[in-house]
């Protein structure tokens, strides 16, 4: 069974139309600089007017998204082709062609679960200098059903890692838990990404039911500060590192990874704490950050899968990071950069 992949992700497949905006802009729909939110199609939302204003501005770009994808694309250009395979649900259109090309080139196998009357998700990625401000509107990614690994579990039992985006914790909590008990009982690596602040805020019983699972858990500082809120912990809010250990709890099997932008990531485990600097690159260079998080995530990974120690995968996904910040988007060099 040499060409499974290796690598499994779940996620919210997602087309992102990305452009720059002011702050005026931001402001008309009380959106912050930097933060992912969830829109409405179904309850008059006014804030889907945006797709089409996004869609209408002359610098607007279309690029392939969703967060977990994301990472499975960054994992893939370290692994390699048809190493990576991502579960996620798309509609049957233009943007869920791009998505799966844009997956094809990237080497990452696409198990897409298809809805025929919902149209593909979009976010649009709102930027403002080294800011992002993520809107999405999940489409046919909210119909992800956990009977679709079920269909494809020959997969899941040839992987040797699995990844997931926090964010699914609002689509299918149960679909999770299927891929989490699999990997419990295989004594395989299971990681999640918190996502965004609005994950441990609004979604703490999914994560709950998802967290013993897990034996790595990435977040950011944001998402760490949204952490120690919903558990009303006595620490201050960028106390990483006591927050980090509340997420380990009791567990020998767990490791809580938080970047911090420019700062050290901290890496807490029972064994201890590690502060990691990371290694800057000139703030001219930055295009964007849109993805950056995801693409630390798709090196990480990408580490382990190639059986690299901690420090060193935690390494991989600063590199990659650093790649993805120079692109458009949640995107990667188009040619290959050696490590
Ligand atoms: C459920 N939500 C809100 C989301 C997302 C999301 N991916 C999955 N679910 N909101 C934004 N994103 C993706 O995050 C990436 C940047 O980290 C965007 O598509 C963007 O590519």
């Amino acid at each position: 069974m040499g060409h499974l992949p290796q690598v499994i992700c779940l996620g919210n497949p997602l087309l992102d139309i990305q452009t720059e905006v002011d702050a005026a802009y931001l402001e008309r729909y009380s959106l912050k600089a930097n933060d992912a939110i969830l829109v409405d199609a179904n309850t008059g939302d006014k804030r889907m007017k945006i797709y089409e204003e996004v869609i209408n501005k002359p610098n607007v770009h279309f690029v392939a998204g969703g967060a977990a994808q994301n990472t499975a694309r960054g994992a893939a250009y370290v692994l390699g082709p048809q190493k990576v395979g991502y579960f996620g649900s798309v509609g049957q259109d233009t943007y869920a062609e791009k998505l799966l090309s844009e997956n094809e080139t990237a080497g990452v196998v696409s198990f897409y679960q298809v809805q025929n009357s919902v149209g593909t998700g979009k976010c649009a990625a709102l930027i403002t200098d080294h800011n992002r401000s993520l809107v999405t509107d999940l489409g046919a990614a909210n119909h992800f059903t956990p009977d679709h690994l079920d269909a494809h579990w020959d997969k899941v039992e040839a992987a040797k890692l699995f990844y997931i985006g926090g964010f699914h914790l609002t689509v299918s909590p149960e679909a999770i838990c299927k891929l989490g008990k699999h990997a419990q009982e295989n004594g395989k690596p299971f990681i999640l990404n918190l996502s965004a602040p609005f994950i441990p805020q609004f979604f703490k019983s999914a994560l709950e039911q998802v967290l013993p699972y897990t034996t790595y858990v990435i977040a950011n500082e944001s998402e760490a500060a949204s952490y120690a809120e919903s558990y009303s912990l006595a620490c201050p809010k960028d106390d990483l590192e006591t927050i980090a250990k509340h997420i380990v709890g009791d567990s020998s099997q767990r490791t809580v990874i938080f970047t911090h932008g420019l700062e050290p990531t901290v890496v807490v485990s029972h064994q201890g704490t590690k502060n990691i600097p990371v290694k800057a690159i000139a703030s001219e260079k930055i295009v964007d950050t849109n993805g950056a998080g995801d693409a630390f995530a798709g090196g990480f990974v990408g580490g382990l899968a190639q059986s690299f120690d901690l420090l060193k995968s935690i390494d991989l996904g600063q590199w990659l990071a650093a790649l993805s910040l120079q692109e458009i988007g949640p995107s990667f060099p188009k040619t290959k950069v050696q490590y």
